[in-house]
């Protein structure tokens, strides 16, 4: 915990507005800080202090532990019903024949190229198809669960979620049920965006609502599966937009206890219609990620996802809040590489990975999806 000892005076020595120090004081003592107190970090808060307290926050909880998974995605198609403005990936179904489509053994074979190593989650999700349905999903989910009983199923954001419950005409509690007997155990974070309606309007308007997400999380929740939040920062959403997304998450925590870790995405802007909104500087980078920190104090975790904010800024946000870089990704997702991110074919070995963290001063922690701690890495070697 070497950073949290002198904390206070090392606070202390930033000239402070009264708003400021009051918020820190609040920080420092485990309290909540309000909407109107987020705001104020944003619009104030400069990104030493920021990080500083951020950092507490994240030793207070695990000291140096950084934690990742070994993984995998699968991304079953990027053919899409809808086209969200930031989207770079997908492609209509009038022009499937430029994108991708996998059968339910191409799939098995993604996993089957996996056998013997010891990867401990796969991660499926993909545009909306609309041939697609439930009963495609559960079955891929079954074979899956057979081939190999360890591997934690997380899958499905609720975009597709939504899709695929309202084509079968089941409720989101009886889709979510069949999935789950099926084989699935939890939800990724994905096609949050921001949730505030009129941003929505402009960047994704005909998908799930911002209530429709939350509900969809709430109900994996009470069906006893957890679950990621996203927000898509750095397009045209202000700061009270992250905020209110910010707060609508937190009090869906405070509900249900379900949400594993919180995941800000930065927006990258190649090839989609969005091209003309400048990405976000790695200041603003900074900053969204402490008062991420900072604000959503009921989240046990804070991700950096390296293979849209490339591994070196990744690691640097490891001073600044995160606790958790994702996994190793064997080169098994496409988002990111066509939305223009510096990690074009995103892969790292686990002795990769324990390297970037152990360079950044924290300790390696291989986790499963769960957070139950796997492996600590508090020597050289690798495992
Ligand atoms: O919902 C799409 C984002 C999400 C762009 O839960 C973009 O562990 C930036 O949610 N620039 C899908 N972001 C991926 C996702 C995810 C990723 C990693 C881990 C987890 C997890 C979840 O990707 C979409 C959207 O918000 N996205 N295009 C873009 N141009
Ligand atoms: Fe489809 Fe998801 Fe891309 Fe939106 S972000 S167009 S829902 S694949």
């Amino acid at each position: 915990m070497k950073h949290t000892e002198n904390i206070q005076s090392l606070l202390d020595s930033y000239p402070l507005s009264a708003d400021l120090k009051r918020i820190c004081e609040k920080v420092l003592n485990a309290q909540r800080i309000s909407p109107e107190e987020g705001l104020k970090l944003f619009q104030e808060g400069e990104i030493g202090w920021l990080g500083a307290l951020a950092n507490y926050v994240r030793e207070s909880r695990f000291g140096d532990k950084t934690f990742f998974n070994r993984n995998f995605h699968i991304e079953p198609t990027n053919v899409c019903v809808f086209s969200c403005a930031f989207c770079s990936y997908s492609r209509l179904y009038k022009h499937r024949e430029d994108g991708w489509e996998l059968s339910i053994d191409q799939m098995m074979d993604i996993v089957k190229k996996y056998d013997g190593q010891p990867v401990t989650e796969v991660h499926i999700v993909g545009g909306v198809h609309p041939k697609m349905d439930l009963d495609y999903f559960c079955e891929l989910l079954r074979k899956i669960k057979a081939h190999r009983p360890d591997l934690h199923l997380k899958g499905f954001t609720a975009v597709e979620l939504d899709y695929m419950f309202r084509k079968s005409k089941l409720s989101r509690e009886e889709g979510m049920q069949k999935l789950k007997d099926a084989g699935l155990q939890s939800l990724p974070g994905g096609g949050a965006e921001i949730f505030d309606a009129e941003i929505r309007k402009q960047i994704c308007e005909d998908k799930v609502d911002g209530d429709g997400w939350l509900d969809i999380h709430r109900t994996a929740h009470r069906l006893g599966m957890h679950s990621n939040a996203t927000m898509l920062y750095g397009h045209i959403e202000s700061y009270a937009h992250r905020i209110d997304h910010m707060e609508s998450l937190r009090t869906l925590q405070d509900e249900t206890g379900g949400f594993n870790t919180f995941i800000p995405l930065k927006f990258r802007n190649q090839d989609n219609d969005m091209s003309h909104v400048a990405e976000s500087s790695i200041v603003e980078d900074i900053k969204l990620y402490a008062v991420a920190r900072i604000y959503m104090d009921n989240f046990a975790h804070l991700k950096a996802y390296w293979p849209m904010l490339g591994r070196s800024n990744a690691q640097l946000m490891l001073s600044y809040g995160v606790d958790d870089l994702d996994g190793t990704i064997d080169d098994s997702t496409k988002i990111y590489s066509m939305a223009g991110s510096e990690e074009q074919n995103p892969s790292m070995t686990t002795e990769e990975l324990c390297d970037l963290i152990r360079d950044a001063g924290r300790t390696p922690v291989e986790r499963d999806t769960l957070y139950q701690e796997i492996k600590v890495y508090d020597d050289v070697s690798v495992g």
